[in-house]
């Protein structure tokens, strides 16, 4: 008989609504629930004297303002989180007995946390780094937890490099900076000395690291796990995330800009999307490979360095995360959760990945000291959803009221429960491995290939894309004080393939390598190009309507419901808030205005036909815009006289036509309609454009300066 306790989309909210404060909020208390009558002034002596140690609602209130501060994440200390549930599309039955993947029909309860990995936690988003992407599922036989990123390798091999990395990425120690960056001597200094980190650099140089929102990036489990079915056979797999709305990034320069104009850029995303509906959607897949193939690879599959190709070992698409719900409580869900990829659940099992298994130690760990004790998991966020009964006692924070007298096992008085359960009760037991050898410290001579899987990256790359790469180079190295750490990279890439290391060396004024390093060859992936992402959706674009006096209201009103009706979020942007007048003498609410806002927060913009082009051209602000957008490779869309403003603009070399012909313009991204032009088909060339996301060969057009 199935004992276990059913559960389904909601059962993990209606388990956190059981601690929500009581509804009788009327007066402010104590602690100790008495009522108090007066906040705005201590007890003192006399109106000018001091203050009374006697004054117990004043201690009270400044001793917990004093302790409101638990220690930040070692890494990946800035994050955000949402609810959410996962479906699975068909039972999993043949591969894995976990339970919360057998049945379509169940919605299992998620909670996810995205994050930066080296920033503090006040640091800003758009950041180039690495993202989290942890995902806690609250199934019916426990929490299970993927603890992924948004790059399916790492920087090394080893979890006992960890220290050595994070302590060389982190700000430098005797000066605390640079804050949440990796261009600085120390990481270039470590990476210049580690050849296994050279795929990762790859991937963390490239558009990846800097996303345009939580929802446009990829997750990936990094690690080989095993999924186990009834029988006992067990076969490796690797976890992906893809994001229904695609892969896409930021535009380098947009992204420091962003961590200036607004650091909260991507937790703002996150919640606003999910506060209008535009709730997160990822498919879940698996690469699964056979116990017997385990060594038919010309790469270690226990090296997490390493990805498996997808041309060798196909990704099946097995489910669907939605996230739905943003949390009631910073603090309470998202900071306090806490993951652990030891968080396994019955048919998912762990690999001798040496990564993973340094993983499988650290993360409890770091929770003892960051939570403050043993019973962290008794924190509503963390708590599972199937009953917790062991024999685990006292500790910090303790809230469970363990009942009876018996706290062991074995026992006569308490009937010996809480008993061990057997497998075919939910029991986990481990994949039964058989393993032989000696006790060494060393690794398998296969994860030495460094150079083979970076090559395959830098190939599988569009040339705007190594464009990308090459000039996040020049950033990083180019921050790099010590010119021997900046050759030592140089002759590193020149691994991967000599004409990166001679346009790398060219943008930070080192010598190119002595001896140029052989071309990368040919071999390519192509789902490792953002480029083969999807492109056929403007749902939840943020897109900016650029309106002063006189513009066309009727014209406005049409496009803004065009782009509504396909999912995007058109927004008024004008020079003050309050309302806007059109050339016909009706008005419309500003969204925002230009002292709030700029091109970067938006995804495309749109300047309407109308005399309000004739204010319009002659503002700085309204020029600067256009620019900017049109250097990041927005799209851009002008009707009648809001060609004009492009025209004052620095977008030179573009044509700009008269008619609804356009189309070379349109190829660009800068969708135009002139007088003969019909709005229909602007709509149409413009959803096509906005879709598109970025246009990047416009940022080569070196001529508009932004
Ligand atoms: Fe880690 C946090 C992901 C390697 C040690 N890690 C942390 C988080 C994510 C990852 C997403 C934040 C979870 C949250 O939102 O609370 N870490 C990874 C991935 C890795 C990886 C995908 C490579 C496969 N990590 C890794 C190693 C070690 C750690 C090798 C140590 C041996 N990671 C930690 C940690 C953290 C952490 C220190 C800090 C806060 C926490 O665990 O809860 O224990």
């Amino acid at each position: 008989m199935d004992t276990r306790r059913k559960i389904n989309e909601k059962s993990k909210q209606e388990q956190l609504d059981r601690v929500h404060p009581d509804p009788e909020r009327e007066y402010l208390t104590t602690n100790q629930g008495v009522r108090v009558s007066h906040t705005d002034d201590a007890l003192k002596v006399g109106e000018r004297g001091p203050t009374l140690l006697e004054d117990f609602h004043f201690r009270e209130k400044l001793t917990h303002f004093d302790h409101e501060r638990i220690p930040e994440r070692i890494v990946h200390a800035r994050g955000s989180g949402a609810h959410g549930y996962f479906q699975v599309y068909e039972p999993m039955t043949e591969y894995t007995r976990a339970a919360f993947l057998q049945d379509p029909k169940k919605k299992t309860p998620v909670f996810v946390r995205f994050s930066t990995v080296v920033g503090f936690r006040g640091s800003a988003d758009t950041v180039r780094d690495v993202r989290g992407f942890a995902v806690k599922f609250y199934t019916e036989e426990g929490n299970y937890d993927i603890v992924g990123n948004n790059m399916p390798i790492f920087f090394i091999v080893d979890a006992i490099k960890f220290p050595d990395l994070i302590h060389a990425i982190k700000p430098e120690q005797h000066h605390q900076m640079p804050q949440a960056s990796s261009a600085h001597d120390t990481f270039w200094d470590f990476a210049g000395s580690l050849p296994e980190i050279t795929h990762m650099l790859m991937w963390v140089l490239s558009d990846r690291a800097i996303p345009r929102s939580y929802r446009m990036m990829q997750g990936f489990g990094v690690n080989t796990f095993r999924f186990v079915n009834a029988e006992g056979k067990a076969r490796f797999v690797k976890f992906h995330w893809r994001p229904l709305l695609g892969i896409h990034s930021l535009a380098w320069d947009e992204a420091q800009k962003l961590a200036g104009k607004d650091p909260d850029f991507n937790r703002r995303d996150l919640w606003e999307a999910i506060e209008m509906g535009d709730y997160p959607e990822y498919e879940f897949g698996v690469q699964m490979i056979e116990e017997e193939d385990e060594h038919n690879f010309d790469f270690d599959i226990l090296d997490a360095t390493k990805i498996w190709p997808e041309e060798e070992v196909a990704i099946r698409w097995i489910g669907k995360m939605t996230l739905n719900r943003n949390p009631d409580n910073f603090f309470a869900e998202t900071e306090q959760i806490a993951f652990c990829p030891a968080n396994v659940v019955p048919g998912i099992d762990l690999s001798n990945d040496p990564l993973l298994q340094g993983r499988l130690f650290s993360y409890l760990d770091t929770q003892l000291i960051r939570l403050g004790g043993p019973n962290f998991q008794e924190i509503p966020i963390n708590r599972p959803l199937s009953p917790v009964a062991n024999n685990q006692r006292e500790g910090y924070h303790r809230t469970t009221i363990d009942q009876g007298r018996v706290s062991y096992f074995p026992n006569a008085l308490g009937e010996n429960k809480p008993r061990p359960a057997p497998a075919e009760e939910g029991g986990y037991v481990h994949y039964q491995e058989k393993i032989e050898g000696r006790k060494i410290r060393a690794r398998s001579e296969k994860f030495n290939d460094h150079f083979s899987q970076a090559k395959l990256f830098w190939n599988s790359m569009s040339e705007v894309e190594k464009e990308h790469i090459v000039k996040a180079f020049h950033f990083e190295l180019g921050k790099v004080s010590d010119t021997g750490v900046r050759s030592r990279v140089v002759d590193l890439i020149n691994n991967v393939d000599g004409d990166l290391a001679i346009r790398v060396a060219q943008g930070i004024g080192v010598p190119p390598p002595a001896r140029k390093g052989a071309p990368s060859g040919t071999k390519k992936s192509p789902n490792l190009s953002q480029e083969t992402t999807v492109m056929d959706t403007i749902k939840s674009r943020r897109v900016a309507i650029l309106a002063m006096e006189g513009y066309n209201r009727d014209e406005v009103v049409q496009v803004e419901q065009a782009l509504k009706d396909a999912g995007a979020h058109p927004e008024i942007v004008s020079e003050f808030y309050g309302r806007v007048r059109s050339a016909d003498g009706k008005e419309m609410e500003v969204d925002r205005s230009y002292a709030t806002t700029g091109s970067i927060v938006y995804d495309a913009v749109y300047i309407p036909g109308g005399r309000h082009a004739e204010t319009l051209k002659n503002q700085s602000y309204a020029i600067h815009f256009v620019n900017e957008a049109f250097k990041h490779g927005k799209p851009i869309g002008a009707i009648g006289e809001g060609i004009e403003l492009l025209k004052a603009s620095a977008i030179k070399g573009v044509a700009f036509a008269d008619t609804s012909g356009g189309e070379a313009l349109a190829e660009m991204g800068v969708v135009t309609c002139g007088s003969q032009g019909s709005v229909e088909s602007f709509i149409d060339q413009f959803k096509t454009a906005i879709a598109r996301h970025r246009h990047w060969d416009r940022e080569r057009m070196e001529q508009v300066p932004a």
